[in-house]
């Protein structure tokens, strides 16, 4: 057994030393002195020794297996230190290279606008109110006034999400305008009401300069004693607000079934201040939003009595905003999500 021990050492020596890597260099530690290895299986064989035997051998065993392990410790040392040379001596790595940019995400124009729009009725005191996308006949058309042989109210320029009249009701309709909202906000509760309803709105219609989805924020004002006066000082400094204290207002005559009277707001061209170019069409002046006293009838159906309380309603298109107040000439940019165009505003 002693002459075996020998012989295991003089070869694991020679092993130990050509052994280059971490890899081989661990597979010789498992080879001598893992469990099932060299060195087990020699003192597997000692229990049949007689005892003085035995000591002797053993303590040949533990002065060899502390061999082993320096050995194996150098081989480890050397395996390291020559991976180490190898990888210096490799392919070079530029660590002043700069790193690669992560795209920044950024908020769609109209989404911008929107959000301006409502915070600037907000500094006028507005809270800002939702409802639903897809409306009943009664909501969107018969509570604003708007009677049964209204051309807003044909198949032609409406979306019937289901067009059987529903008794009380009428069809279900993807809303024309978020107007049905501010008959829901008034049913609720009583007045004073100063709101702004934002939101998609849909309508057949698909050209150039209309798209079957777009952006809404329409706004109401009731309390006791509301007059038209306040309609225009709100809408002037609305105005001046999100287009620049330069801007100018008109309120020219105009016509909506919710409203009486009703009022176009014009501004002054952002573009040439007034002294007429491509954009306002040489007139000076841009259209940019709708507006009026609300009509009796739309109180009445929505809870509220007209010889108490009056008010005032406005809406506007966010698209159109948009497009004016970063210079977009072609709507149809605003639907393409061209992250490029997005980038740019
Ligand atoms: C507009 C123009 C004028 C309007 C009226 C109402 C309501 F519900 F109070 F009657 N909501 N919105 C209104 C008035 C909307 O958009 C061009």
């Amino acid at each position: 057994m002693q002459e075996k021990l020998t012989a295991l050492l003089e070869t694991a020596r020679g092993e130990l030393a050509t052994a280059a890597t971490p890899e081989s260099v661990e597979q010789l530690r498992v080879k001598y002195l893992g469990k099932k290895g060299a060195l087990s299986g020699i003192l597997g064989g000692m229990g049949r020794l007689a005892p003085d035997e035995r000591r002797a051998l053993g303590e040949k065993a533990n002065a060899a297996k502390a061999e082993l392990e320096t050995w194996l410790q150098e081989a480890a040392a050397r395996g390291e230190a020559q991976a180490l040379e190898a990888e210096l001596n490799g392919p070079r790595l530029d660590v002043t290279l700069p790193g690669r940019r992560r795209a920044q995400g950024r908020r769609h124009p109209v989404s911008q606008t929107l959000e301006d729009i409502c915070a600037t009725f907000a500094r006028l005191g507005f809270v800002v109110e939702q409802g639903p996308e897809i409306e009943t006949d009664w909501y969107n058309f018969e509570a604003l006034n708007m009677p049964a042989d209204h051309p807003a109210r044909d198949m032609q320029d409406t979306f019937y999400v289901d067009p059987t009249t529903v008794a009380g009701t009428g069809p279900v309709v993807l809303r024309t305008h978020t107007s049905g909202t501010q008959i829901r906000t008034m049913l609720r509760q009583k007045p004073p009401v100063r709101a702004v309803m934002p939101g998609r709105v849909y309508r057949k219609d698909s050209d150039q300069t209309h798209t079957p989805m777009f952006h809404q924020v329409e706004g109401l004002l009731v309390d006791e004693k509301v007059t038209f006066a306040e309609l225009k000082g709100t809408l002037a400094a609305f105005a001046t607000a999100f287009f620049g204290p330069a801007t100018r207002t008109r309120f020219r005559p105009s016509f909506f079934p919710f409203t009486e009277p009703s009022a176009e707001v014009d501004v002054s061209c952002v573009f040439c201040r007034g002294a007429g170019c491509r954009v306002c069409k040489q007139t000076g002046w841009l259209e940019v939003l709708g507006s009026g006293m609300v009509h009796p009838n739309v109180f009445r159906h929505a809870g509220y009595d007209p010889a108490q309380v009056t008010g005032f309603a406005f809406g506007m298109g966010v698209e159109r905003l948009a497009m004016l107040r970063y210079g977009i000439d072609d709507l149809r940019t605003m639907f393409e999500n061209d992250y490029r165009f997005v980038a740019q505003f």
